[in-house]
């Protein structure tokens, strides 16, 4: 058997389903051999899409992708992509082809240090010495994805080993990796000092975080731990929709209210990193007592003491604290669920008036509304990026399932949204046929991986891209302010301008795809409905809001902390 030929049965015999790429030597063939093994190969036009795409639809099918890749730039082009995996604790594994091992150390074609390079950026990192050890190079990097706190790994193919050959009795023969880790608990003394410190809590609140969708029936447990003991909840970003949004006791709307006042927080799957404010004054109490459920044992103590470490299976381990609960249930009607209330109804007004004002140009709030409403009445796979078009689009679209939302999660990376989008596509026409993908975009975020509209028009996915267009990152310049600019325009340009008259939906048509132009809410709403119509392609609606838009007055700056642009 040649090389390429047991890389692929090999991915295959693991379970891997999709690869995302670009072709070239040495890999071309592995791309023909996976494909002829029946894995769905789908080809970019850049590596750093392609490495995003292939992590999103790790995430969203709970076992991993792979990103192929050529040597030297093709590699280096996915680093962002496998450090962000990494960051966010998702699969994905990059094989990247390499020169062949004769020629190494003399100048050969794209010939570039590669294992030393992905190290960095992966949990796992391994160069196949042989076709004979392809197998169990595969199963360790499928494991290791997975298994503890999921990340990349990397495999390294020298060219020579794709297409020399190998007697097929001396391949080794490894066993299929089961695509959950085993699950564990804490022991019981432990789940003890934890129901004590919750049943004498005054203002206790659990925050959810994106690690409990590796529980195998997380999602499922954390629900019943909610509605059995009523503690108040906050998703992270990554956590919406693992309880619904819109349950009674989701008060995200009174987020920095809640985290600033808790005496007793029950931390599920969540790191308390830049996200949670470091766990730290004046966000949190100095004297809050922070109870940890996290499957990594290095999390715990991270920026505060914790109080209880609860080491386990996120799922489990709430199921196990519910049953020891034997059927308490935190007071109904206590001042603080009153408190927590009547803040998150001050807060959602607020949003409501800017949501409400359609004067023009818009607002972000009002550009969102009948984005909401469409979500309102539609299963979707959203995916968000963007600056205040990311922060206003947490607030502004309500997650009711997990795995509903992809956004530029912990890094903060700009560029994934069109990769994310692609392989929401495939997910959904794979998976779950009657979820549509809807990505609202920032005009920043969007020019990133704008060449990928060709891809998702190639594969005729129906992906639906709102580009809120405010001319700018953060912020941008009217038409009139844009002509008064004179002389050298790298000294003038605002560092945060891009181009005023932009007609982004303009490229969408050009590679086969429909394109809108909105600057009202009807306009929008319309666009919305002729856009999910389209079965077999991409639409982009481009909608002008005001240059000035802004986020609304935040309790806490230095989050969001920028300069006056
Ligand atoms: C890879 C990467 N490069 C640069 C940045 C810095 N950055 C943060 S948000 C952003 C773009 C924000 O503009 P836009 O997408 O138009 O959203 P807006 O805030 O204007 O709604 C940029 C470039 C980043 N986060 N990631
Ligand atoms: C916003 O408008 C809706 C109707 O679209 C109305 O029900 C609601 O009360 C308004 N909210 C505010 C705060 O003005
Ligand atoms: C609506 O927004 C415009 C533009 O920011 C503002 O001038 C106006 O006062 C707002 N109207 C209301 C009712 O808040
Ligand atoms: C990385 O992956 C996370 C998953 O949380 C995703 O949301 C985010 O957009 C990605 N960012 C980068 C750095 O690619
Ligand atoms: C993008 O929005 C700005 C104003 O915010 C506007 O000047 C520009 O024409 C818009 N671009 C397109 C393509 O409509
Ligand atoms: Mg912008």
């Amino acid at each position: 058997m040649d090389g390429a030929s047991v890389l692929a049965q090999s991915l295959k015999q693991q379970g891997v389903e999709y690869m995302f790429g670009i072709v070239g030597i040495p890999v071309i063939e592995v791309g023909m051999a996976a494909q002829a093994v029946g894995i769905k190969y789908i080809g970019c036009r850049n590596e750093q899409a392609a490495c995003y795409a292939a992590q999103a639809i790790g995430y969203l099918t709970s076992k991993p992708a792979v990103c192929l890749v050529v040597s030297g730039p093709g590699l280096l082009h996915t680093l962002g992509g496998l450090a962000n995996a990494t960051v966010n604790g998702w699969p994905v594994i990059c094989i990247g082809g390499s020169s062949d091992t004769d020629q190494e150390t003399r100048g050969a074609f794209q010939e570039w240090p590669q294992v030393e390079s992905a190290r960095l950026y992966c949990k796992h990192v391994s160069r196949a010495p042989t076709i004979a050890a392809i197998p169990s190079h595969v199963e360790k990097a499928v494991r290791t994805s997975l298994y503890g706190r999921p990340g990349a790994v990397y495999i390294d193919i020298p060219g020579n080993l794709v297409l020399s050959t190998c007697p097929k009795k001396e391949i080794q023969l490894v066993s299929t990796v089961p695509l959950y880790s085993p699950p564990s608990i804490p022991p019981e003394a432990v789940l003890q000092q934890a129901i004590a410190r919750l049943r004498e809590a005054k203002k206790p609140l659990v925050i959810i975080g994106k690690g409990s969708v590796w529980s195998e029936r997380g999602p499922a447990q954390l629900r019943a731990f909610i509605t059995a003991t009523g503690l108040p909840f906050l998703p992270t970003p990554g956590g919406k929709g693992v309880v619904p949004d819109t349950h009674p006791l989701c008060i995200a709307p009174a987020r920095s209210f809640a985290l600033r006042e808790a005496d007793v927080i029950l931390l599920v799957g969540a790191r308390l990193n830049w996200i949670l404010h470091f766990g730290q004054p004046p966000r949190f109490k100095p004297d809050v007592k922070i109870l940890q459920i996290d499957v990594c044992a290095e999390e715990f103590h991270q920026n505060v003491q914790t109080t209880v470490p609860l080491l386990g299976d996120i799922g489990e381990t709430v199921e196990a604290l519910r049953g020891q609960l034997k059927g308490w249930h935190y007071e109904k009607n206590s001042a603080w669920l009153q408190a927590l209330q009547q803040n998150a109804k001050k807060n959602r007004e607020t949003v409501e008036n800017f949501a409400n004002n359609s004067s023009l140009p818009l607002n972000y709030y009002a550009a969102y509304k009948p984005i909401r409403e469409f979500l309102e009445k539609n299963d979707v796979l959203v995916v968000n990026e963007g600056a205040n078009t990311m922060d206003i689009g947490r607030t502004m679209m309500p997650n009711v399932e997990p795995r509903r939302r992809l956004d530029a999660g912990t890094f903060g990376t700009m560029g994934v949204g069109l990769g994310y989008a692609m392989a929401a596509a495939f997910y959904c026409r794979d998976y779950a046929r009657h979820t549509k993908v809807l990505a609202v975009l920032g005009d920043s975020a969007f020019g990133f991986s704008a060449m990928e509209l060709e891809t998702i028009t190639r594969y005729k996915l129906p992906v639906v891209v709102v580009i809120i267009n405010n001319s700018g990152i953060y912020r941008g310049l009217t038409k009139e302010e844009w002509d008064c600019f004179e002389g050298d325009p790298a000294l003038n340009i605002p560092v945060s301008s891009l181009s005023p008259e932009c007609h982004y939906e303009k490229m969408c048509e050009a590679f086969g795809g429909q394109g809108f132009v909105c600057r009202t809410q009807p306009e929008i709403k319309t666009a919305l409905t002729k856009a999910f119509e389209k079965t077999d392609g991409p639409t982009v609606i481009n909608v002008l809001i005001a240059t000035d838009s802004e986020r609304k007055q935040q309790e806490h700056g230095w989050l969001t902390r920028k300069s006056n642009i």
